[in-house]
């Protein structure tokens, strides 16, 4: 047998004992090229064929080809044998503890505000009034004259206003424009709506007032509507709001868009009348503004005061929510203050 094949027969065990050595990649790739590689162990051996005769070359070249195919495999399977064992030392690495508690992902709420609005207008959504969208720009006109404020008359200065620097255009100061809105919108039908959102007073800004805060209007329009209406539905909504058993008074009232007006009262939710701090020992709370509609308002929504009635009411969602969720200052509701946020 010629020498050569003995070589390579040599190199074949060599080779194999050193790749089984090799622990990385790089060390494979320098294998490769000290046995198989250009100007590698094989290549200098099989330089020697040239000196042979020509009987001799086809098994040579045959072991040659052999040899190689088994390195090659044999390569091949380090290899993979290699980057199992990464894979399997990179995953113990970044192993994942699945007995470890979850961390509690944040969840944001509900502002209180829209808490409260969305209280306030499902109670009164499910006594049949549905919400109805009016403008926070308002005219003069909407917000005060068609409303029967006379012109120049002190009652403008009940509500402190912010002017633009277009004639007779304001932010309104109550959301009661929208009763003269929804009115021309639907009459002469009957109706029964709510009128949310914001509204702006140029006042001093305290504990209990705010420059922008939130009202919820209501407004019902019919042919028997009286006065009982109101009261009936003001405790319904009373005993919803702020629990079961909840009474309510009326105190007599002065606004120019209602003949009679009355301020409403509930019975302190803290101490139920009988006087705390809360109530400042009256044993009543304020919640909210109302009077059956008066006859210029309804004319000047497009309802004949001779065939129709209604009543309306007018409440801050603020205070609403203030007296609800213990909150002694409604500066707290738009200070952006997490604590507080995350509290009511
Ligand atoms: C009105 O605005 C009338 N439009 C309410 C009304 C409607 C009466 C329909 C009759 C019929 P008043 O000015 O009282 O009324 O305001 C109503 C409520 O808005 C107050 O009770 C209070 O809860 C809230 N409010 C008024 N001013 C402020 C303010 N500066 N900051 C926070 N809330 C306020």
């Amino acid at each position: 047998m010629s020498n050569l094949v003995q070589e390579l027969t040599q190199l074949q065990q060599d080779a194999l004992a050193a790749l089984a050595q090799t622990t990385s990649t790089a060390a494979t790739e320098a294998w490769y090229a000290d046995y198989l590689g250009r100007k590698g162990k094989m290549t200098a051996i099989l330089r020697g064929v040239g000196q042979l005769d020509a009987a001799e070359r086809p098994l040579v070249g045959k072991t040659a080809n052999e040899v190689k195919v088994v390195l090659e495999a044999a390569l091949q399977e380090r290899q993979a044998a290699m980057n199992q064992a990464e894979m399997e030392s990179a995953l113990a690495a970044e192993g994942i503890d699945v007995t470890l508690p979850g961390r509690q992902p944040q969840l944001g709420k509900l502002h209180p505000t829209n808490q409260g609005m969305r209280e306030i207008v499902a109670i009164l959504g499910q006594m049949g009034f549905q919400v109805f969208d009016s403008p926070e720009v308002e005219t003069d006109d909407y917000n005060f004259g068609l409303l029967n404020f006379p012109p120049d008359h002190p009652a403008r200065e009940m509500q402190d206003t912010f002017f633009t620097k277009e004639k007779d255009i304001i932010l309104r100061t109550h959301t009661s424009p929208g009763q003269i809105h929804a009115m021309r919108r639907y009459a002469p039908e009957p109706i029964r709506v709510i009128l949310p959102g914001k509204c702006y007073r140029n006042e001093d800004v305290t504990a209990r007032s705010e420059m922008m805060f939130y009202q919820v209007e209501g407004l019902a329009i019919g042919h028997n509507i009286t006065f009982s209406d109101l009261k009936g539905t003001l405790l319904n909504f009373a005993n919803q709001m702020y629990g079961a058993g909840r009474r309510i008074r009326f105190r007599k009232s002065y606004f120019p868009f209602t003949e009679p007006s009355v301020e409403v009262d509930v019975d302190c939710i803290l101490c139920a009348g009988s006087g705390c701090r809360i109530c400042k020992y009256s044993g009543w709370l304020e919640i909210l503004g109302a009077g059956m509609v008066h006859p210029v308002v309804l004319a000047n929504g497009g309802y004949d005061p001779a065939v129709f009635s209604g009543f309306a009411f007018g409440m801050g969602i603020e205070r609403q929510a203030m007296l609800k969720r213990g909150v002694d200052d409604i500066r707290l509701f738009y200070s952006n203050d997490a604590r507080f946020l995350a509290r009511v």
